[in-house]
């Protein structure tokens, strides 16, 4: 005996429900791979924070306009050179080459390398402490 799944008016057999969830996973995983167009390997030693759309388009979905960086990029030929990963694109203090190793985004000035954002080591001990203490705390109990 066959179970058969229904959707709505259609009804599908195990075989064909099989069938069916394998193309959509196959079609899932083409998509998937096309939004990342070929030159996105000139940012292969960065890290995969920086291996999106977003660092060189404003949209997510990589269509679109081109940020700051995107159009350096773009008038670059597409390559990597010392001159573009010295330049500050987005005009936020930081070269590109610190954006782009720091995972931040070299085309969007809201975002900056993290080491910019972190509190000062003072603050982040007391943070520290108090999170220590509150563990050890909650662990008594
Ligand atoms: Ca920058």
């Amino acid at each position: 005996m066959s179970q058969k799944l229904c959707i709505g008016d259609a009804t599908l057999n195990g075989k064909t429900f099989s069938i069916l969830i394998f193309f959509i996973i196959i079609l899932g995983s083409i998509s998937t791979t096309d939004a990342r167009p070929a030159y996105i390997k000139n940012l292969a030693e960065f890290p995969d924070e920086v291996k999106l759309c977003t660092t060189c388009h404003i949209q997510s979905s990589g269509s679109g306009p081109l940020n700051p960086f995107g159009r350096d990029f773009a008038k670059n030929g597409r390559v990597i050179t010392p001159e573009l990963m010295n330049k500050d694109s987005d005009g936020d203090s930081f070269s590109n080459l610190e954006e782009l190793k720091a995972g931040s985004n070299p085309g969007d000035a809201k975002k900056t390398p993290e080491k910019k954002k972190s509190p000062s080591p003072g603050i982040s001990l007391i943070i520290s402490s108090v999170v220590i203490a509150f563990i050890l705390r909650w662990v008594k109990r």
